[in-house]
């Protein structure tokens, strides 16, 4: 319970701390009167599929996060902040890496460290960190992003050769080429170690450093069954988050050589990200890594599921095939996409149009197989 002795006034108490979904409610009622109520039967369920960010801390979780050793981080007194950037480190088989409040900054302190104002970097064309960041690499890099035009986000070789210019005054410096693992606006797409070498082969030959948004590379790595570290050798620097699918409420981290990762410090100290007491969430991020990364294969699993169940709705257009780890995205051909958003979210599914035809579903912690059968029921009758 979160009181113990005296009953405030009047009122329900969420006592659920796993999800306020479904939860118990505790009523105190005038006289003092105090009874449970349970709302798993009367409250409808809510079946979040917009993201896998909307996963909430687990009871465990918080408890690991409530007992967590702390200092002023800034000041480099912080011991589970230390230990979550040695263990990434570690994990992505990097010299260093530095906590940072969202996954965001790690891309944009990657992009500002690897670079100087007016210099160019190669992106793919729906890349997060271009297409979702709000402009971030011009206004806190000055850089020039220029864009490769992918297969669901995934480029080739000969497309970095292809963009890239003579050493001349006319044109800006390239200095950089990201990557994104698993892909975001490509559907949950995993990029393969030979892609990836080849990509890196040709930046290399041209002195490019190469960056990965790894946001999901723990869902790559869970998928294919390859290491994050061997994902991450290709790259000069990596960025990866804990509170996606690992469901960690806070916290992303760059790791990278120590020189890069030193200099990320001081532009997280001037970004704004340089937090104290940070091992209070930094906790959620080493309880996430710990017991949280191979479920992750449940959530491609339910994923797999849903498309499956999709491809047979009529009015939609779904490629199972196509679902590699833990996201679905699927065509709307009968009414706008906006417009089924907002009949499921009348019914308890909630997921994200993602254009004017097309809508992204996230499986994660936060939904079950019942869920996912449930959703493609509702999502077959809203069309019907
Ligand atoms: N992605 C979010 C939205 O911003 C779209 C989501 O719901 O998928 N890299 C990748 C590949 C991402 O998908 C995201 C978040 C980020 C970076 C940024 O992470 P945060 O939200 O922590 O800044």
């Amino acid at each position: 319970m979160l009181f113990s002795s005296q009953p405030p006034d009047i009122g329900c108490y969420d006592i659920a701390f796993e999800s306020t979904l479904g939860a118990d409610l505790v009523v105190f009622e005038p006289e003092g009167i105090v009874h449970t109520v349970s709302m798993t039967q009367e409250t409808p369920r809510i079946i979040d599929l917009r993201s896998d960010t909307v996963t909430k801390p687990t009871a465990a979780m918080r408890e690991t996060m409530a007992r967590a050793e702390v200092g002023d981080d800034v000041l480099g007194d912080d011991p589970t902040v230390k230990a979550l950037e040695s263990q990434t480190a570690e994990l992505l088989g990097k010299e260093a890496a530095v906590f940072v409040p969202s996954g965001t900054m790690a891309n944009q302190l990657a992009i500002r460290s690897h670079t100087e104002p007016g210099d160019e970097i190669f992106v793919e064309a729906n890349a997060h960190l271009y297409y979702y960041e709000g402009g971030a690499p011009a206004a806190l890099s000055g850089v020039m992003c220029r864009c490769i035009n992918g297969q669901r986000g995934i480029f080739s070789g000969a497309d970095v050769e292809a963009a890239l210019r003579p050493a001349d005054p006319h044109f800006p410096r390239t200095r950089l080429v990201c990557l994104e693992n698993t892909h975001n606006r490509g559907g949950g797409k995993i990029w393969s170690i030979g892609q990836i070498q080849e990509v890196a082969a040709s930046a290399r030959k041209h002195g490019l450093q190469l960056h990965l948004d790894g946001a999901r590379l723990w869902n790559a790595s869970v998928a294919a069954g390859i290491p994050e570290r061997d994902y991450a050798s290709y790259f000069d620097s990596v960025s990866v988050c804990f509170s996606k699918g690992l469901g960690a409420p806070v916290g992303s981290a760059l790791a990278g050589p120590k020189p890069l990762i030193d200099r990320a410090r001081r532009f997280r100290k001037m970004f704004g990200g340089g937090m104290r007491q940070s091992g209070i969430i930094a906790a959620g991020a080493l309880y996430a890594l710990a017991n949280h990364r191979a479920r992750l294969a449940e959530d491609h699993v339910n994923a797999k599921a849903l498309a499956s169940g999709l491809a047979v709705v009529s009015g939609l257009e779904t490629a199972p095939a196509e679902v590699e780890t833990n996201m679905v995205r699927f065509h709307v051909r009968t009414m706008p996409a906006q417009q089924l958003v907002d009949r499921l979210r009348a019914q308890g599914v909630l997921v994200l149009a993602v254009g004017p035809d097309a809508i992204r579903a996230v499986t994660s912690l936060m939904v079950s197989a019942e869920d996912i059968r449930t959703a493609v029921a509702i999502i077959a009758q809203a069309l019907g």
